[in-house]
């Protein structure tokens, strides 16, 4: 008589027979609550609560057990009400048997019913919208993904704004081809003379920069973070343009085997990598030094006859040289009061300063790099005594033509000592723009022109700095030199390279 009930209502009230009366004797009952699926039920015991133990205290003569889907309750007996705090599913079953003996008072339950709740998360790094503290069977949400992320569809393959979802009956999603996707920078600008170093190229991943070194030196900000927009940037500073692999000038693999051009010695490759040799149009030879990846510092003078030259680089031998291997010259920038015969018949060497500009910045190495300039305001006479050296293929004591670069180590001297020597009759004019020096036997000479006297830099003692330009001095060589003093030239030097300093292909910075 108590068994086969079934109770289909959403909340209601099951109690033991006869409840709040004793219960019968030798009783099987079986209870069923089903209620809609997509709902959980809950179960309630009342405290007066009363089922037989056995002799040792055990459920086993009377017993109440509960049973839903996997789970079960149970057995149940004494006198404290059982607590379940589960949601069970939406289908209960309840048993109740006793035996022979005396019997207790019973139970009762009172059940509920909620909807099964979906999960408040649906996707990683979703956007739900209404956003509820909980979610019930049979809701639905429109699905977004937050900043940096972006909805795919896994089925149809493709990216989409926003998915309406419906939280299912068995409080589940039907979300399971969407993903949150984060954004993809793709791969971030190439560096000149540089390099990217990224893990990924996805929102918020970084990027990087590093120059190739020790030829270059990264300038600027260097790490660059994948935005939620899908654009690398700058991470720590406004601006957003790439940084610069700046050249590092004034290296020198030189050891201390100083020579003693005119009382030389053979240069190795790399001891003055920035020695660069020209040629121009109507045969005349000479010197100079590159300054940057673009630009040759030299002597305007070469320039007289013709402005087309060839220039050579990276190299100590002459053999060998062909047109293929030149840097291409673009333009070649003479000094603006440069004025080779200034007042008649008399040589005039003033402002002999000029800049070639290469057609495309050259690639710098171990071989081939430039020279530091000088620093702003060094403009005073060159102290005498201090040493610097001049390089160059111009003629020596034995060879009028020598295959290698040849190298001393010379002193500035007073402008006394080049003021009195013989010009083969001609007078030169002589200026504070000009630097005196060399010693006898040790001299730069005819072909030297255009190249640089590089002094060490006394703030920076591995780094070598063109304080001077083979300019002039007696057909004889071997006593003194007349070099222009290149400090008092930094302003138009730097200004001719700034104006006329971009290349085609180059994004301009600002
Ligand atoms: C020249 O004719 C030249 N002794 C260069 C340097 C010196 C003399 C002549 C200095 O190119």
């Amino acid at each position: 008589r108590c068994s086969g009930e079934i109770f289909t209502r959403f909340k209601g009230l099951i109690t033991s027979p006869n409840y709040p009366e004793h219960y019968a004797e030798n009783s099987k009952c079986h209870y069923t609550i089903r209620i809609e699926q997509g709902f959980q039920i809950m179960l309630n015991f009342t405290s007066d609560f009363n089922i037989e133990r056995d002799a040792f205290g055990q459920c086993t003569a009377d017993v109440l057990k509960i049973t839903s889907g996997q789970k079960e309750y149970g057995p149940f007996c004494g006198n404290r009400a059982p607590v379940i705090r589960d949601h069970l599913s939406n289908v209960v079953e309840i048993h109740f048997s006793t035996n022979g003996e005396s019997e207790g008072t019973g139970w009762k339950i009172m059940y509920s019913s909620t909807a099964k709740q979906c999960p408040v998360e649906i996707l990683e790094h979703n956007v739900l919208q209404p956003k509820n503290s909980d979610y019930d069977y049979k809701d639905s949400v429109r699905v977004r993904c937050e900043s940096g992320y972006e909805l795919y569809d896994n089925v149809r393959n493709q990216y989409i704004d926003s998915a309406m979802v419906h939280c299912q009956k068995d409080g589940t999603w039907n979300s399971s081809w969407y993903s949150c996707r984060p954004v993809d920078c793709g791969n971030p600008m190439a560096l000149r003379n540089g390099k990217r170093n990224v893990t990924s190229t996805v929102y918020q991943f970084l990027n990087t920069y590093s120059c190739d070194e020790p030829y270059y030196k990264l300038e600027e900000n260097a790490i660059f973070e994948c935005a939620a927009t899908a654009d690398w940037v700058a991470v720590g500073t406004s601006d957003g343009t790439l940084p610069n692999c700046k050249p590092v000038c004034g290296r020198t693999a030189i050891s201390d085997d100083t020579g003693r051009v005119f009382g030389g010695k053979p240069a190795r490759l790399g001891y003055f990598p920035w020695q660069v040799r020209l040629r121009t149009y109507d045969g005349k030879v000479g010197g100079g030094a590159l300054v940057s990846d673009g630009w040759i510092l030299t002597a305007a003078h070469l320039f007289d006859g013709s402005r087309q030259t060839t220039v050579h680089g990276g190299i100590v031998n002459l053999q060998g040289l062909s047109p293929e291997k030149a840097l291409p010259v673009e333009d070649a920038f003479l000094h603006p009061n440069y004025r080779p015969q200034a007042d008649g018949s008399e040589p005039n060497f003033e402002h002999d300063v000029a800049l070639v500009k290469l057609r495309a910045r050259a690639k710098l190495g171990a071989n081939l790099s430039p020279v530091c300039l000088p620093a702003a305001g060094e403009t005073s006479p060159l102290r005498a005594g201090r040493l610097g050296y001049i390089t160059g293929w111009g003629k020596t004591e034995v060879r009028d033509r020598p295959i290698f670069l040849q190298y001393a180590e010379v002193p500035v001297v007073g402008m006394d000592k080049c003021r009195g020597l013989d010009y083969r009759g001609k007078r030169p004019r002589f200026t504070d723009n000009m630097v005196c020096a060399g010693q006898p036997g040790t001299d730069s000479c005819q072909g030297d022109s255009g190249g640089p006297f590089v002094l060490r830099d006394l703030r920076h003692p591995s780094r070598h700095v063109v304080r001077g330009i083979v300019s002039f001095g007696p057909q004889q060589c071997g006593s003194y030199g007349v070099y222009t003093h290149v400090g008092r030239y930094l302003a138009w030097i730097v200004k001719t390279m700034r104006e006329h300093g971009s290349w085609e292909d180059e994004e301009t910075r600002a």
